[in-house]
This record gives structure tokens, sequence and C-alpha cells, in this order.
């Protein structure tokens, strides 16, 4: 029986990549940089799954001779995102996609574990939690396997395997919350039945593997096993 969600954090609760987006072209005008990543670009980009892992993947595509950052230097810009990224979250508007904060209540209510498995980094996820339900992240949810804790971001199944580990579940008790193909594929790597609610990035990749895809998680989308699970009483 279901016994555990796990959330992915971008995407998939909340619209938060324009936000990186806006994030890292800020950082990289900062850094004198003429580096700018467009909508286009991005999709792209977010293909390559982490922070750091996208500045190099971006890199990688440079001309010869044009400039390019260390990795020391990669990781001190980075930090210097992250920042910036909090203060974008904590004195903006964010949202969560719609159904997400039901689903979760309703979820806690029903006794099922919450987690996250996400390729951000811990900071960003407690902006998050901080700015939409007003309470710090492991309030939320008990388990949180974020990207600094692991080797391998995701398509890499290592990020929810960590999650299910600190669950102490076999996979098939829980359900993975998705948006994208490589998430969905990490998931799947671990055994997880995925449900993928594409997002504005995600929305043209092809989402093959996924037990249900469905445009959000507002309740007239609940997959029917979650409806049984959370809609007994
Ligand atoms: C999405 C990502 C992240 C964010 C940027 O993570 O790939 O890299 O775009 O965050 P998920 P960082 O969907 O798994 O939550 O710059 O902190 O990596
Ligand atoms: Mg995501």
């Amino acid at each position: 029986t279901l016994q555990a969600l796990i959330f992915d954090v971008d995407g998939t609760l909340a619209e938060t990549e324009e936000l990186h987006r806006q994030a890292f072209n800020e950082t990289f005008a900062e850094w004198g940089l003429d580096w700018s990543w467009s909508r286009d670009d991005y999709r792209v980009l977010l293909k390559t799954g982490g922070g750091k892992e996208r500045i190099a993947a971006f890199q990688a595509t440079l001309p010869e001779g044009a400039r390019r950052l260390s990795g020391d230097e990669i990781k001190a810009l980075h930090k210097d995102k992250t920042t910036r990224y909090g203060a974008l979250i904590a004195h903006g508007h964010l949202e969560l996609r719609p159904g997400v904060a039901d689903l979760i209540e309703k979820a806690r209510e029903a006794g099922l574990k919450l987690a996250l498995a996400t390729t951000t980094s811990r900071p960003n996820v407690e902006a998050l939690t901080r700015a939409c339900w007003g309470k710090a992240a492991a309030d939320v949810f008990p388990v949180i396997a974020s990207g600094d804790e692991v080797a391998h971001k995701k398509p890499d199944p290592e990020i929810y395997n960590l999650a299910l580990k600190r669950l102490g579940l076999p996979p098939k008790d829980c359900m993975a919350f998705e948006d994208s193909r490589i998430g969905l594929h990490s998931a799947m790597g671990a055994g997880l039945p995925v449900v993928v609610t594409p997002s504005l990035y995600t929305d043209e990749e092809e989402h093959m593997g996924a037990a249900h895809r469905i445009p959000d998680l507002s309740r007239q989308n609940w997959p029917l096993m979650l409806v049984a699970r959370l809609c007994s009483d």
C-alpha cells in the first residue's frame, strides 16, 4: 500500500525555474561575464540537472578562446547565485502549483510520509518552504534529500535512493512526483512509480514510463490510487 509521497522541488512544487534563470543571469552580470541565458537557451540547459553542472555544460559549448571559469570559480559563482535566488524567493510572490498544498495536507492527514528528492541545494528548499508555507523545510517534509548530498544528480537515481533509504520504505510503497524527463528517469531508476506534471520548461518533453502524466495536481486530476488512499473517509 501507498505509504509515502516523494516530491521533486523545482517545477513540481512551484514554477521556480524562471527565478533560477534570473538569478543565474544577474550573477553572470555581477561577475562581469557577458553570458545571458534566454528562455530558449534555458530549456536546453535544464536537461543538465544542477546549477554547477549546468554552467559546466554551457561552457563546453563556448567557442575556443572564450572566457571560461575554473571549477573553483564555478563553485563561488554558484554560491552567489544561491544567495541571489534566496533573495528573489523571499521578496517575490512565488506560489505553489495548483493542488500541491491541498495534496500535501491531505496526505499528512491520511498518515502518509512526505519527502523531497531535489537536485537543488538545501538553502533553496528552505527559501521555498519559508515563502510558500511560512515553515522550515523539515516541518513540511520530514525527509529531505537534496542535490548537495549526492555525487550524481538526476537523471541518476542516487537522490531517490537516498530519500527511500531515509524513509525506510521500498519503492513500491511510495509515489514520486516530477515535472521533467531527467527527474522521471531518476525516480524510475530507483524503482518508483512516477506522476509527472509537466511545467513551463518541460511541457514539450516526452515522459514515457510515467505511471500518470497529468496537467497539475488539483484534485480532479488525482490518479485513482491517490483518491482511494486520501479520500477513503
Ligand atoms: C532542478 C534543477 C536545479 C535548478 C537550479 O532541480 O536542475 O539545478 O535548476 O538549482 P529539481 P541549483 O527539479 O530536481 O528540484 O542552481 O541550486 O542547482
Ligand atoms: Mg523538477
